[in-house]
């Protein structure tokens, strides 16, 4: 059996005893590697003064964790510059945000092949390599260039942008062609793929053949639709778990029979929240009769906290909630209750099944995984309503949503009013249809459909 190779730029190898604090994706990962007695490499998460080539391993389970650190340059350029601060926005639409500085793409592609040379000495012949996310597209090319002929797969956690806006980033080319070093490119939905196929046809001068495989640069690959998903039954089982029922009753008890608006994100400006504020805002302006019956609850850790664009979003956010609150608020009720922290994944579940209704609204998003986690919470019995943007990639499988364009503020609003009032009949149905879904794609169909693709595809190119 071959060996599974995954590199990531953050290695998350979940704690022994507490599944429940890492990430459904982690332990997917984390699964498959011990199956398959892998490697996880990536990025230590230290930053130190000067970077050597030495590998930190260790042995846990019958895995091998590889991890290399980087230097404050790196940390700069690399990881806050061309990944966060020009790849990220551009990759969601928002070329607005996006910094294009002739270092950051230089220092990526440094970094890249650093972590190409630290793992391939790792490598054995049958291995196969996995490949995770936009901080390391030309990971494979730096591979190839050293003679590694395996199988490298690569997933992309975030949407691929349409070829006009791809465009926009001086040295695309580099980048595109850097992605036909790989043998197989999974995306989350099939507008992602479509966007690829455009690149390649319009821009690159490639073809489709009739199987479906991608020529350009010389070479030949597959390409395909793989939504990542969540462990749904975990996620339903925590909801009832005692830290769940603690915050559910904690929650309930202060809503005095109000009800609640939940959104949960981390602090981006992609996730859509100062137009998700602006949405409940004119709600409050259009339904006197609501003032005092509703609250939005709104949980949002900062992320990235020393990017410039992420200290203005938080301080946007800050304002236009206060400014809400002081416009409606009266003595025992406030509108909008603004967390900015993170909770326990037990405490979110029960948080997500207190509330009425998911405000998952975002301007463009790979996947979200609140809008899954949210339906998996929810109580058979009495589930809440999940309102969804358009533009998030679970849109395209979580089709009893109330699907709305973000951008559209009366469209929320209408939304919202609809899923305030809406019969327990309509609900349970529209939550019976996501709840299927969510548990037959979950987060370990995902990875065996992309591992197993992997395994099959052609290898070399050709
Ligand atoms: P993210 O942009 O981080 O992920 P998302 O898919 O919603 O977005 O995942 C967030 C995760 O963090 C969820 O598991 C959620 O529970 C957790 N989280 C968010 N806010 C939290 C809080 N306040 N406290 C605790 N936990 C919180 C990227 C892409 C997505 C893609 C995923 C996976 O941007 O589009 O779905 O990767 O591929």
């Amino acid at each position: 059996m071959s060996r599974l190779i995954v590199v990531s730029n953050r290695v998350a190898v979940p704690g022994p005893k507490d599944k429940a604090s890492a990430g459904g994706l982690a332990v997917a990962i984390y699964a498959a590697l011990k199956k398959y007695e892998g490697i996880w490499f990536g990025w230590s998460g230290k930053v130190v003064e000067s970077v050597s080539t030495a590998i930190h391993t260790e042995h846990v389970d019958g895995v091998t964790i590889a991890t290399t650190d980087l230097s404050h340059e790196d940390y700069d350029e690399y990881y806050n510059g061309f990944a966060n601060s020009t790849l990220w926005p551009l990759f969601h639409y928002r070329i607005d945000h996006a910094a294009f500085d002739r270092r950051f793409d230089k220092r990526y592609y440094r970094v890249n092949a650093r972590f190409a040379y630290g793992l391939a000495p790792l490598l054995e012949e049958d291995d196969l390599i996995w490949v995770h996310d936009f901080q390391l597209i030309a990971c494979a090319e730096e591979l190839r260039r050293m003679g590694i002929e395996q199988r490298i797969g690569f997933f992309l956690h975030i949407p691929f942008p349409a070829p006009q806006v791809l465009a926009t980033l001086p040295n695309h080319q580099a980048l595109v062609r850097a992605l036909f070093a790989y043998d197989l490119i999974g995306f989350q939905t099939a507008t992602d793929l479509v966007a690829f196929q455009d690149y390649v046809i319009y821009e690159a001068a490639g073809s489709i053949g009739e199987d479906g495989r991608l020529t350009a640069f010389g070479r030949t690959i597959c390409a395909g639709v793989y939504p990542i998903g969540i462990d749904a039954d975990e996620m339903a089982e925590m909801s009832w778990s005692a830290e769940a029922v603690r915050h559910f009753e904690r929650m309930t008890r202060s809503m005095a029979g109000r009800k609640l608006i939940l959104g949960v994100d981390r602090l981006d400006y992609t996730k859509g929240l100062p137009e998700r504020v602006a949405a409940f805002e004119r709600f409050l302006e259009n339904n006197p009769g609501n003032r005092g019956q509703v609250t939005f609850l709104q949980i949002a850790p900062s992320s990235r906290g020393d990017v410039k664009d992420y200290i203005e979003i938080r301080e946007e956010l800050e304002s236009a909630a206060g400014r809400i609150n002081s416009r409606f608020a009266d003595v025992d009720w406030v509108p909008i209750r603004y967390v900015n922290r993170s909770y326990p994944r037990r405490s979110l579940a029960g948080l997500y099944r207190a509330s009425q209704v998911g405000l998952v609204t975002p301007l463009r998003d790979g996947m979200n995984l609140v809008a899954k986690e949210f339906v998996a919470a929810q109580d058979p019995e009495d589930p809440g309503v999940l309102i969804l943007s358009q533009f998030a990639g679970a849109a395209e499988q979580l089709h009893s949503a109330l699907i709305v364009n973000p951008y559209d503020i009366d469209n929320v609003v209408d939304a919202l009013n609809k899923a305030l009032h809406m019969p327990l009949e309509e609900r349970t149905e529209r939550w019976r249809g996501m709840m299927a879904t969510v548990t037959r794609d979950n987060v370990s169909a995902w990875r065996d459909s992309f591992v197993g693709d992997l395994l099959k595809v052609p290898v070399g190119g050709v």
